[in-house]
This record gives C-alpha cells, sequence and structure tokens, in this order.
C-alpha cells in the first residue's frame, strides 16, 4: 500500500494526473475526462436558489440553469367542501374489513378535489411543476483540431467548476461558480493565448420565453409560466452580463456574439415574482435581476471568487471524513470508470467519503437559510415537466433529503424545510377540517409551493395521513440537536397543531381496542386481503402509529419543557398508550398493518414500517431486541435491490442495526452505475449516474441526501440518550478520520480509528450537561461545560 501512494505521489507530481486543477485536492473532486453527453454527466452548482449544470462541451458549452422557486401552476382549492360527510362511510367499511370498497369510496369522495398532481405531469394544471430556468448556450467559433489533455472536474471544497482542454496549440479553460453573496452565476473563460476567444452566447428554454439584448454586452430572457387557469402563472427573468478582456462584443439578433477576446466573464443572475412562503418575494423579476447585476458585476473576478469560497466553506469545511486504506490510483479515474471499477469489487474507501462530501456539497448547493426546501431535483431541473413535478414528497423524499442536515453540521440549512412546514399550518388546518371535521392541521403525500395539502387524487397513494406528523419530526429532531429554545417556542404551536389533527382523528379499531389512523395507508404499498383482493387503503398502518408515538412524545415533552399546555400534554399520553404497538408477524417480520397481509409485491421500495428504527428510534437492538431482529427480517424480505431512495434507507436501516458491512453493501449498490443491478419482481433499480446523482431512476435527489445520512450513522448515532462511536463501521473502512459531526444534545465529535479500532475520539460539548458515549459495548458517563473539549478514548 505505503509503496503504491509512493509511486503514485510521484506520478502525479511528474504527469500532474491525481491533483486536480488548480490545485484542488484530489479526495474532494469528481472529475471527467470528457464533456458530458448528458445531465447526469453534468457538473451541478447552486447558491440555494440559482443553481446551474456544466456540461464543458468543446464546440458547444451548454449551462443548465435553475432557480428554486420558478413552478407553474397556483394557488388553488383542492379540498373536496363534502369529505368530511363519508368519513364515516368510508370507516364503518374499515372497520368490516371492506377495504376495497372503503378504498372506492375515498377514489370517489375522500381523493383532491380537480385533478391533484395530475398522475405527476402536472405543469399545465394548477398543481404546476418546478421547471428549468433555461440554457446557457456558447458556441464557440474559429477553433477546430484534435482536442487533448481534456479535464472537466467539480472541485467540491471551492465549489466551483472547471474545463481544461489544448486544441490546435491554445490551452482553454473555463471556470464556473453560483455565488450566494453576490447571488449570481459566474463563467470566465481563458485561453493562454491572447484573441482566441470567439462565441456566440444564446439562453433559450422549451417554452415561454423571450430574448432581447440588454444594454451592448447583455441579453434578458423573461417569461410567464402557466398558472394552469388563465395561463398566467409565475413570471420569471434571467439576465446575462458579459465582461471582456480584449476583442469585441456585440448584440446580433438577440444573442451575444464574441470575438478574439483574450478573456471573458458571464454573469448570470435572475429571479421570479414566487410571493409564497420563502425566497425573494419582488413583484418584479426583471428589476431584481437587474439590481443583482448591477452589484456582481462591477466586482474583479477574484473577488467574486473568493467571496463565494468564504462564503460555502464557512459551511463545508465543518465536517472532514477520509475512510481509508486510499488507493491513489482510485481518484486518479474519471468518475464513470472509478464507479465502475468500485462495482467490480476494487475497493475504494475514499469514494465514500467523496460521497458523503457531495451530499453536504449538494445540500449547501441547493438549500440556504431564507430560501425553498431542496425539491426531488434539488435545484437541478432539466426540462419544463420535471419527475413527479419536482415536487415535496412527503411519504419520505423531502424529509430524506434533510437527514444529513443535523449530523452533517449544517444545521442551518434545515431551515428551507421548517419555513415550508410554517407555511402549511394554514391550508393544512383548513384541509383537517374539510375531510376530517378535525382541529389542527394536516398534509397527506404532495405538496408544492402552493400550499397543497389534499389528499393525493389517487387513493392508492393518496390517502396517506401521516406526511404533516413527519415533517413534525424535523421540528423537534432539530430541537434536540440544537437546544434551541427560541427555535422550539416558535415550533410548538405547529407539533402541536399536528399533533391536535392526529388526536382529533384516531379512532379504535374492533380487535384490540387499539387507536388508529383511518383512512390511512403504508405509504403506495398493497397487501392481500384474505379474500385475495388487493387494497392500499387500511387502518393503523404501522408508520402511521410510530410517527404519532413519536409526535405525541414530542409535543408531550416540548410542552413540559416550555412550561404550557398541561391538559394536552396528558391527553396525548393517554391516547398514545392506546395507539396500535409495533408488532411482530407469525413469519417474524414487523407488521406493516394491523393484520398480516400478503404483498402483491414483496419487494416494494418503501420501508415506511421501519420508520421506527430510523429515523425515528422505538426499535433497537439494545432496548427492543426482538423488534430489531423482526426489522432484520423484514429487510431480508425485501431485498435490497430498489430505487435509489430506497437504497439510501436502507443503509441508515442497516446501520441502526450496527451492521456495519451489510450498510456497506447497499452502499455500494447506491454507488453502483444506474440501472446496473437487477433483481426479479424489482421495478426500478437505482443507483449512481456518473455524476453521482442519484437514480431512482430517473434522477432524484433524495438518495444523494440520504445516502450521505446512511455513511454518518454507520460512524456516529446519537438517539436515545447515548452517543454511539462507530456504530456500524464496516470491513471495508478499516482505517479514517472523521471531523465535526454532530450529536443530539449540542455536542460535536472527531473520531480517528486505525485497524477497526478507534484510536481518538475528541468531544466538543457546545451546551454543556452530561452525556453518555458507548463504544465497543462501553458506555462513559461525561459532564461537560459550555465549550469545553473532551478527549473520550
Ligand atoms: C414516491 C415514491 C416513488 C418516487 C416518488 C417521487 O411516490 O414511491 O418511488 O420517489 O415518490
Amino acid at each position: 500500500m505505503k509503496r503504491r501512494a509512493t509511486l503514485a505521489t510521484i506520478a502525479a507530481a511528474v504527469f500532474g494526473i491525481a491533483s486536480g486543477l488548480s490545485g484542488a485536492s484530489p479526495d474532494l473532486v469528481i472529475w471527467f475526462d470528457a464533456a458530458a453527453r448528458e445531465f447526469t454527466q453534468a457538473l451541478p452548482l447552486g447558491n440555494g436558489r440559482l443553481g446551474a449544470m456544466v456540461f464543458g462541451g468543446v464546440d458547444e458549452e451548454r449551462i443548465i440553469l435553475n432557480e428554486g422557486t420558478l413552478w407553474s401552476g397556483s394557488r388553488q382549492d383542492a379540498d373536496r367542501p363534502d369529505a368530511a360527510g363519508y368519513l364515516a362511510e368510508i370507516r364503518r367499511l374499515l372497520l368490516e374489513g371492506r377495504n376495497v370498497e372503503a378504498e372506492k369510496l375515498v377514489y370517489a369522495h375522500f381523493t383532491c378535489q380537480g385533478v391533484g398532481s395530475a398522475r405527476a405531469r402536472g405543469k399545465d394544471v394548477p398543481y404546476g411543476s418546478y421547471q428549468v430556468l433555461g440554457n446557457l448556450r456558447l458556441r464557440f467559433e474559429g477553433t477546430s483540431g484534435e482536442v487533448r489533455n481534456y479535464r472537466r472536474e467539480l472541485d467540491l471544497a471551492q465549489a466551483v467548476a472547471r474545463v481544461e482542454y489544448e486544441q490546435a496549440g491554445v490551452k482553454y479553460r473555463r471556470e464556473a461558480f453560483s455565488s450566494a453573496p453576490h447571488e449570481a452565476i459566474v463563467i470566465r473563460l481563458t485561453a493562454d493565448k491572447p484573441g482566441r476567444i470567439t462565441f456566440l452566447a444564446t439562453l433559450d428554454r422549451p417554452e415561454r420565453f423571450t430574448v432581447t439584448g440588454d444594454g451592448p454586452r447583455g441579453l434578458l430572457m423573461t417569461g410567464q409560466l402557466n398558472n394552469g387557469t388563465d395561463g398566467k402563472g409565475m413570471k420569471y427573468a434571467a439576465r446575462l452580463r458579459l465582461r471582456l478582456r480584449g476583442g469585441a462584443a456585440a448584440i446580433e439578433d438577440n444573442r451575444l456574439r464574441v470575438r478574439n477576446a483574450d478573456e471573458a466573464i458571464l454573469l448570470i443572475t435572475a429571479a421570479t415574482d414566487y410571493q409564497g412562503f420563502a425566497g425573494r418575494r419582488t413583484p418584479d423579476p426583471a428589476a431584481a435581476s437587474a439590481r443583482d447585476m448591477d452589484r456582481a458585476a462591477p466586482a474583479p473576478y477574484g473577488a467574486l471568487l473568493a467571496a463565494n469560497r468564504a462564503d460555502f466553506r464557512k459551511y463545508f469545511n465543518r465536517v472532514g471524513l477520509t475512510l481509508g486504506p486510499v488507493d491513489p490510483a482510485a481518484a486518479e479515474r474519471p468518475m464513470p470508470a472509478r464507479l465502475k471499477a468500485a462495482a467490480a469489487g476494487a475497493p475504494d474507501p475514499a469514494l465514500a467519503a467523496l460521497y458523503f462530501q457531495y451530499g453536504r456539497y449538494l445540500l449547501i448547493s441547493s438549500s440556504r437559510p431564507a430560501g425553498v426546501p431542496a425539491n426531488l431535483q434539488g435545484i437541478w431541473a432539466d426540462g419544463v415537466q420535471t419527475p413527479w413535478n419536482g415536487d415535496w414528497h412527503l411519504n419520505v423524499n423531502v424529509q430524506m433529503n434533510y437527514w444529513p442536515a443535523e449530523v452533517g453540521n449544517l444545521s442551518e440549512l434545515h431551515q428551507p424545510l421548517f419555513s415550508l412546514i410554517a407555511s402549511l399550518e394554514e391550508p393544512g388546518a383548513r384541509t383537517a377540517k374539510l375531510y376530517y371535521s378535525a382541529r389542527g392541521w394536516v398534509a397527506h403525500v404532495i405538496t408544492n409551493p402552493w400550499w397543497f395539502t389534499a389528499p393525493g387524487e389517487a387513493a392508492s397513494w393518496g390517502s396517506t395521513t401521516s406526511g404533516s406528523a413527519w415533517l413534525c419530526q424535523h421540528l423537534w429532531d432539530h430541537y434536540l440537536y440544537t437546544r434551541d429554545i427560541a427555535f422550539l417556542r416558535w415550533a410548538y404551536p405547529i407539533m402541536k397543531g399536528s399533533a391536535r389533527f392526529y388526536a382529533d382523528m384516531l379512532i379504535e379499531e374492533p380487535k384490540h381496542n387499539w387507536l388508529v389512523t383511518a383512512p390511512a395507508n403504508s405509504p403506495e404499498n398493497a397487501f392481500r386481503l384474505f379474500d385475495k383482493s388487493v387494497a392500499h387503503v387500511c387502518m393503523g398502518p404501522t408508520v402511521d402509529m410510530q410517527l404519532l408515538r413519536y409526535l405525541f412524545d414530542a409535543v408531550t415533552e416540548a410542552s413540559r419543557i416550555l412550561g404550557v399546555d398541561k391538559e394536552l400534554g396528558e391527553e396525548l399520553a393517554a391516547k398514545r398508550a392506546r395507539l396500535a404497538p409495533t408488532r411482530i408477524a407469525s413469519d417474524g417480520r414487523v407488521m406493516e398493518w394491523l393484520e398480516e397481509y400478503e404483498e402483491p409485491e414483496p419487494t416494494h421500495r418503501h420501508v415506511s414500517h421501519l420508520w421506527g428504527l430510523y429515523p425515528g428510534s422505538e426499535i433497537t437492538p439494545e432496548e427492543t431486541p426482538e423488534l430489531a431482529q423482526a426489522a432484520r427480517k423484514s429487510l431480508e424480505a425485501r431485498g435490497d435491490i430498489s430505487t435509489g431512495w430506497s437504497l439510501a434507507y436502507k443503509i441508515n436501516l442497516w446501520a441502526r442495526l450496527g451492521d456495519g458491512n451489510r450498510a456497506h453493501r447497499l452502499l455500494a449498490l447506491l454507488l453502483s452505475p444506474a440501472g446496473s443491478r437487477q433483481a426479479e419482481g424489482v421495478r426500478f433499480s437505482g443507483g449512481s449516474y456518473d455524476n453521482l446523482f442519484d437514480a431512482h431512476p430517473p434522477f432524484q435527489i433524495d438518495g444523494n441526501f440520504g445516502g450521505a445520512a446512511g455513511i454518518a450513522e454507520m460512524l456516529l448515532q446519537s438517539h436515545n440518550g447515548v452517543i454511539r462511536l462507530l456504530p456500524a463501521l464496516p470491513d471495508a473502512w478499516p482505517e479514517g478520520r472523521v471531523t465535526g459531526l454532530r450529536a443530539r444534545g449540542g455536542f460535536e465529535l472527531d473520531m480517528a480509528w486505525k485497524a477497526g479500532k478507534i484510536t481518538e475520539t475528541t468531544l466538543r460539548s457546545r451546551l454543556g450537561g452530561a452525556c453518555r458515549v458507548s463504544y465497543g459495548g462501553k458506555t462513559t458517563e461525561l459532564k461537560t461545560r459550555p465549550g469545553g473539549v473532551y478527549r473520550v478514548m
């Protein structure tokens, strides 16, 4: 190993291979030796609002542009006014075990009003779709000849994409980033010989746009999306401005022509007139984008670059991760080859570390405190009808986006999700009333920037009632990590409203007199009734019960901490005690429903009934060993191969079961080239695209975030009052070092290990207080003071 490292280091010094462009650290670089042909090979950049994807073409550079609030559709009334009138009948049928009939009634009267998400094709209906802002294309002219030494890289540590190649004796370089401090995307083109940069720049999008010249060296693209009613939906503007050294530029036919320049700097600003729960709230996006441009355009390139780097690093550098043994040859492979080599069995622990940091990179790039949460596409959509409308799915997906936020030391980037949750309170109260005659608020399975809280349009998946309970878990978990009382005061009424809703809507099932949700479903999964008919709609699926135990506990505890609502706390505690428990079926698996139904699709991607294992914590190997064993059986029966996010979920579940090698196997599947693994009866096989984007398929960013969280969960856990060090370390990572992971209670940890054994642990206590730290079966009690630093092992 040592010898190889030395050779590689020499090779790197002599041939300049292992180190990236501009001295980027090879373990934080995703690189390619060719331009992207597809979106899933392009390099993503983002400042939380402005997203970009760099293709790095030689004849034509295409840069996909995104603005995080750009949605078609509009606010609508999707609540059926008469839904509550059918509730008693639906429940009666469920209580009698007539689920198929109940489901029919849900379809007819208890779905949303209108077409809802239009079966995930909602761009021209009121539900709308998240859309690409457009494309910047640069058609290079006057260059030809063989291309040599091509390299394209994403430098995670600096948040910069770079492209470099030689053609006809000229070395060309491009550098791009999306800056939060300057609210602009910045692209610089240089060549090592004067006067060699000649191109035609255009802006376009698939529909609904007009481009005009904007001053002598700029373009302006504006348009209005469909709101799904009269066509007059959200307005947007994107601006391009050029700064030139040498050469000449002119606007020709609403295109920007640049001739014989030494250097060209392109700036892009953009805005929408979204007036919703977050974002910029500007009625005039053209003016807002002009203001941003006037601020960014005069800044010297070095200043733009430095400001972006400083801003990005304040988040990114909080956590460091090295996993070894490192094979330097691995980082020398372009990413497509690296993924293939790893899938073929070449050990590459550094790839896992890179994937973890990529997840953090993507969160910093798609979710900033004042903005909207990362959607199914993050902020990297290509097209106007994005998969599943690029919305916020509440039955696992948007939550998964935020799994790495706290443990990955990016706590304040969790904020956009909290803003979304708060925005659902008022519309969700109406939905609660009209469907369930309940107090409080509810959101079902899908939501968008237009406050959609009604059930989905199909009973099979649309009747999930616990989306809002799962959202509220994030509020409480943020408090558990930060102990921020001011935050809890803000969040408490929202959590309380959610708990109220469920407390009101629970009914008693006849067999055990447990309290259950109804109607409900176990996210998207079907079951066979005893007469073999297939249904989805049920009462008290396990996931709901686990979520409600969590929520009721959280609200009771929060009310105690804040010294309010004693009676509500008591009511919730009493109801909590009567919720259907998590049970083990006769075949040893965790029961997903109240009955031991057969499943038509035993390998279904959702593993909702294991919510109590992760992200919940009512199932643990230490406290509930039988249930933990049953969870293991359930996972075995589901099988490993599935969608990207499902693979990611299972990494976390195996990590919670303390099985590092199995978690690692799931991670290896997640890191396999998209679609390269198949299994019988499995509809989707996920993995990673060349640019490490998660493949559902198609691209869906939740798996990136869930995978990053899973890696953290293998290294550190902190639920139920114990901080566990290396709880699921796989044999494949015998050595490593991690710095800056967060644990619940306001703690931060650094750890190093060798030969699979911890060698060093530093715990920083931000808030003081006692903590219990467990490693290798031994638990140590530690009293800490605020700001204290402790050596634990
Ligand atoms: C749920 C999942 C799908 C997909 C979609 C966005 O419907 O079951 O797999 O992730 O959300």
